[in-house]
């Protein structure tokens, strides 16, 4: 990243880290595109390159102040996002962002097919746990045939596989203070020497504990390919493909993420993305 866009101002101030209200992403994007114009085709390769254009993130940001209130006003937190048949999965989904984590303790993990790999699940909660894969297969499963929206502009729909969140938080017991759900990942975005950059996201407890929020160990029926995220990611599936953390290596539940990183609560919110980014 370089030193303008993390110095670019956050795209909507939260305070101490509470869940600000819902704007439609898909409505400021396509704000955002139409006031742009001539950004081209080039510029819309990759989400790393999308923030990279100040101009871009500047007609985000001011697109998605406009329609903030009217998503406010429609918005049902509890809807389910649309789910598909076997016949409109994609031949093969694709990957993007991180397809091969870079770091030592991720390829280590790998090398050994995951089987030191486990979930741990803190912060604040009554029984902080670790999980192997063979446990998190072996817990109640749910399955579905969802589209993933990148903010880039494509699609792709995909059969998931996984233990749904709320299972598993209702395995540590969320204290009551606890607001939010941080998800932390293996795969450094920068050189691990120089910091630390791991994706990281976070939900609020309505998003968490929704029926379509999934712990994903399978892809279309098999297990979940490493440029796809394993062994685990998350399917957040009412907001765009950013939210939807891949390689995740532990989850925390927390009161505020001002105090995380750089206070916006995922990797890409603190280069400048919304941070409910509702589809
Ligand atoms: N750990 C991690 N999670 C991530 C990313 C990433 O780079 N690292 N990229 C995000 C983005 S921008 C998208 S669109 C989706 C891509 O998921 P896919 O590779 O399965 O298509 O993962 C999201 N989760
Ligand atoms: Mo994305």
């Amino acid at each position: 990243m370089s030193d303008t866009t993390r110095s670019a101002p956050p795209a909507r101030k939260i305070v101490s880290g509470r869940a600000p209200s819902p704007p439609s992403r898909r409505q400021a994007l396509r704000g955002a595109i139409g006031v742009l114009g001539g950004v081209g085709a080039a510029a819309l390769a990759g989400c790393d390159r999308l923030s990279h254009n100040e101009g871009f993130v500047d007609a985000l940001k001011s697109a998605e102040s406009l329609s903030r209130g009217v998503h406010h006003a429609i918005a049902n937190r509890r809807a389910m996002a649309q789910e598909f048949t076997e016949a409109d999965v994609a031949a093969h989904f694709k990957a993007n962002g991180t397809q091969m984590p870079r770091d030592a303790d991720y390829q280590a993990l790998l090398k050994n097919d995951f089987a030191d790999w486990r979930l741990e699940i803190g912060g604040l909660v009554e029984r902080p746990a670790a999980f192997t894969l063979a446990e998190l297969r072996a817990m109640p499963p749910r399955t579905q045939i969802t589209r993933h929206d990148c903010v880039e502009g494509w699609s792709s729909i995909g059969k998931w596989t996984g233990v749904p969140l709320a299972h598993v938080l209702g395995l540590v017991q969320p204290k009551p203070s606890a607001k939010f759900v941080l998800l932390r990942c293996a795969d450094s975005m920068d050189d691990p020497a120089e910091g630390d950059s791991r994706y990281y996201e976070s939900v609020d407890l309505d998003d968490a504990f929704h029926a379509q929020t999934l712990l994903a160990y399978e892809l279309n029926g098999k297990p979940l390919p490493v440029a796809n995220g394993a062994p685990l990611r998350a399917r957040i599936e009412r907001q765009l493909g950013y939210k939807h953390a891949k390689y995740v290596m532990r989850i925390e539940l927390i009161e505020r993420f001002d105090t995380i990183r750089g206070g916006q609560g995922g990797y890409w919110e603190d280069n400048g993305y919304e941070w409910y980014a509702g589809i």
